[in-house]
């Protein structure tokens, strides 16, 4: 595991970290332009007080927080793999370049000692999983993995009732931040409760304690976005009814199936859907800054 000289000053002094993925990159933003928002993530962590580590592998090596070169083999190849936690062997192994998932960037960061995770949205259980046993690897990962993560829920082409469901059984804490609300991604609110609401970093910093005190496993941090700056719902709508009936006609599965989504969203609605993940992504990173440093005091 190679941490950039930045990130490892910081993890020794005791400044706050935030960890980034770069799956949302390399498979959930279109490229170009995925490249100049990695930019903008990462100046917004630093804007907020903390130092930015985006993970990723390159020729099969583990790199915690990446230079401006890594960044863009990152962003611009376009069969750069997607690696959830069971793939990151093959792919060190091999000497593969890949972009990290929710489940391997949790991983790879509590691994390094990183407290704090900035992501969109996290996977989940999909709304065909009854036939297709569709549940992404983050829920389960993130049971056994030690982080703080800050999200917009789930996204809103999953199933989030059922997904709600599994993080309750897998032992997940889930903590609204200011909200009441269960957060919709591309929507302020999913149609569901959270149990447990949060208005300020210190309560935050104190559940984060008292789950290392008694055994471990992740809290999330649910970031709704304004009402104001999320997807028009009439569109999201339309986008989801049409995105699912053609991911069942084209036959997509497996890991495939969350980008195919999410593309299909971007051009459904002309781009807004991209606008809308991208605010989501800056304001987690933002929050995850923020709340990296209330941990880091605590
Ligand atoms: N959130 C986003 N865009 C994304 C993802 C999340 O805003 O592209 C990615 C994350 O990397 C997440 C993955 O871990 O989608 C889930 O994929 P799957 O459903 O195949 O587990
Ligand atoms: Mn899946």
């Amino acid at each position: 595991m190679l941490i950039a000289p930045e990130v490892a000053e910081a993890l020794a002094t005791g400044r706050p970290v935030v960890a980034l993925e770069s799956t949302l990159l390399a498979h959930g933003l279109p490229r170009p332009d995925n490249l100049r928002v990695a930019g903008l993530i990462e100046s917004t962590v630093r804007d907020a007080g903390a130092v930015p580590a985006t993970i990723a592998v390159l020729a099969g090596e583990v790199r915690v927080g990446l230079d401006q070169t890594a960044l863009e083999r990152i962003c611009a190849d376009p069969g750069v793999h997607k690696l959830s936690a069971r793939d990151l062997p093959v792919a060190l192994a091999r000497g593969m370049d890949g972009a990290t998932t929710v489940a391997s960037t949790a991983v790879l960061a509590a691994r390094a000692g990183i407290a704090a995770f900035a992501t969109g949205g996290l996977g989940g259980v999909h709304r065909l999983a009854r036939q297709s046993w569709d549940e992404s690897a983050d829920l389960v990962t993130l049971a056994g993995t030690h982080i703080l993560v800050v999200c917009a829920g789930v996204k809103s082409i999953l199933d989030v009732g059922a997904t709600l469901e599994r993080l309750e059984s897998l032992s997940v804490t889930v903590l609204g931040w200011q909200t009441d609300r269960f957060p919709g991604f591309y929507l302020t609110d999913s149609g569901f409760a959270v149990d447990w609401r949060v208005d300020t970093a210190a309560e935050v910093a104190a559940v984060v304690a008292a789950r290392r005190a008694f055994g471990g496993g992740a809290v999330l941090v649910a970031n709704p976005l304004p009402d104001t700056e999320q997807l028009d719902p009439a569109s999201h709508d339309e986008a989801l009814a049409s995105g699912l009936a053609g991911m069942v006609r084209d036959g997509v599965h497996g890991k495939a199936v969350t980008p195919y989504l999410l593309d299909h969203f971007h051009r459904t609605t002309a781009g807004a859907s991209r606008d809308v993940n991208v605010r989501i992504i800056l304001r987690n990173a933002a929050l995850a800054a923020q709340l990296a440093a209330a941990m880091a005091t605590a």
